[in-house]
C-alpha cells in the first residue's frame, strides 16, 4: 500500500495503514504518517461508479466550493492532491484511489440513538443544500445515470418483469400490482424538474446518518462525507431518502410488516432540522412537496429492490434469498403508511415552516 500512499502529497512517511469505517461501497483505509498527520485513503468501487474520473471532477469542484465558504477546516472535506497535482491516482491494475485529510475527533453514527441525532442530520443535510444553493448544478456529471429518474426506474422494472428470473414474478404479484398502480404518480418530481417548476439543485443522494461526521465532544454535525453520488437533482431526493431510512420504525429488511411504519414524530423532527438548515433556500413548491419527496423516494427504492429481485439479485448485496423482496415489502408498506397519514404529513410540514 505504501507505493499508493506515496503517490499523494502526504506529510511524512506512512507508518500505519488499516481498513477503516463501515462503508458498503468503497474500500476505506486510515493512513498514519510519522508527521503525526492522518489521512483517509479510498479505492473507488468501479463496478458501481463506472466513470471514476467524472465522479472525482464532481468531488473536487464541490469540496473546493465548500472549503472556500467554511470557516472551520474540519467542516468540509479536503482532497489531498497527488504528487503530479491530480485528484486521484490510477494504479497498475486500473484501480482508482483518492485521499482526504482525516477529520479528527468525530463520531460516525450508524443509526440515530436519539431524536436529537435525527434532527441534527436534517439540519446538516439542509445546511449542505443551502451552502450549495448557488453552485451551478448543471456543471456536475451524473456518476450514475438516471439515479433518481423514477420513470427510468419503472422502465427497468418492466424490463425485469420480462426477464422474470426463475419465474419469480409469481412470487411477488401483489408487490408488482402495488408498484404499477403508482407508476404515473411516480414521475411527478421528474416531470416538475423537466418543466422547471422545481429547481435543479446539487443533491447528495445518499443522505443516511452514517454519511455525517459528528463532532465527538459536542455531538453536533460537523461534516458531510461520502460525496460520490453528488449530482444534479431535486432537494426532495435528499429529504425523501433520509425519511425513507431514518423515520422508519424497522430495519429495511424486516419480515414482520406490522413493525414497519413511518414515525410521524421522527418525520417532524427531521423536517424541522432540514428546513432550518436550508435557511429559506427552498421554494414554496419544494416545501409543499416534501411529503411527496418522502413518498416517492421510498416508492423508488422499493421498485429498485423489486427490480433487482426479478433480475436475480445482481445489484444490491443480499445475505439470503428473498432479501430484496423483503426490502421491497418494507418500502411499499412505508408508502402505504405515508398515504394513510398524508394530511398529517402535510400539516407537519406547514407547522415546521
Ligand atoms: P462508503 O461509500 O463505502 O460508505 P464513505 O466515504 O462513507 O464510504 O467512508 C466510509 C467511512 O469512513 C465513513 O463512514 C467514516 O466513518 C469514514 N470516513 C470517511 N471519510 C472520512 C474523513 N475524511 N475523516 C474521517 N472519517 C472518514
Ligand atoms: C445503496 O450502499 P448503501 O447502503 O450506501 C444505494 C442507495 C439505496 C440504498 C438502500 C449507489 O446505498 O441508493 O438507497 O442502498 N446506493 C447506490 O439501502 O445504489
Ligand atoms: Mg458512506
Amino acid at each position: 500500500m505504501n507505493d499508493i500512499i506515496q503517490k499523494f502529497r502526504v506529510k511524512g512517511e506512512s507508518v500505519h495503514c488499516s481498513r477503516f469505517g463501515c462503508g458498503h461501497i468503497n474500500e476505506t483505509y486510515l493512513v498514519t504518517c510519522d508527521s503525526g498527520l492522518t489521512y483517509i485513503l479510498q479505492k473507488i468501487n468501479k463496478s458501481i461508479f463506472t466513470r471514476p474520473d467524472a465522479l472525482m471532477e464532481n468531488i473536487s469542484a464541490i469540496t473546493l466550493f465548500l472549503a472556500q465558504r467554511s470557516e472551520d477546516s474540519r467542516s468540509s472535506m479536503h482532497l489531498v492532491p497527488t504528487r503530479d497535482d491530480g485528484f486521484f491516482h490510477v494504479d497498475a491494475d486500473g484501480e482508482y484511489w483518492r485521499m482526504y485529510d482525516f477529520v479528527r475527533s468525530t463520531v460516525c453514527l450508524q443509526k440515530a440513538e436519539t431524536a436529537k441525532d435525527f434532527y441534527y442530520s436534517g439540519l446538516a443535510f439542509g445546511k449542505f443544500q443551502g451552502q450549495l444553493a448557488d453552485f451551478p448544478a448543471q456543471t456536475l456529471h451524473e456518476p450514475i445515470a438516471d439515479f433518481h429518474n423514477t420513470r427510468t426506474r419503472f422502465a427497468q422494472l418492466h424490463a425485469a418483469l420480462e426477464k422474470n428470473f426463475e419465474g419469480r414474478k409469481a412470487l411477488c404479484q401483489k408487490e408488482i400490482d402495488f408498484a404499477l398502480t403508482l407508476e404515473q404518480e411516480a414521475g411527478t418530481i421528474v416531470d416538475k424538474l423537466a418543466s422547471g417548476e422545481l429547481p435543479l439543485r446539487v443533491t447528495h443522494n445518499d443522505t443516511k446518518l452514517n454519511n455525517i461526521l459528528f463532532d465527538y465532544d459536542s455531538r453536533t454535525p460537523l461534516c458531510i462525507i461520502d460525496l460520490d453520488t453528488i449530482m444534479p437533482g431535486s432537494s426532495l431526493y435528499d429529504f425523501g431518502d433520509s425519511i425513507r431510512f431514518g423515520a422508519s420504525t424497522a430495519a429495511e429488511d424486516e419480515k414482520d410488516l406490522d413493525k414497519v411504519w413511518c414515525d410521524m414524530e421522527l418525520f417532524r423532527t427531521y423536517t424541522q432540522g432540514f428546513l432550518e438548515g436550508c435557511g429559506g433556500n427552498l421554494t414554496d413548491l419544494e416545501v409543499e412537496m416534501l411529503p411527496m419527496g418522502a413518498k416517492l423516494m421510498t416508492l423508488e427504492c422499493g421498485v429498485r429492490f423489486l427490480t433487482d429481485y426479478l433480475n436475480g439479485d445482481t445489484y444490491f448485496r443480499t445475505h439470503y434469498e428473498g432479501q430484496n423482496l423483503d426490502r421491497c415489502r418494507t418500502q411499499f408498506k412505508l408508502v402505504a403508511d405515508m398515504e394513510s397519514k398524508w394530511e398529517e404529513m402535510k400539516r407537519i410540514v406547514k407547522e415546521c415552516e
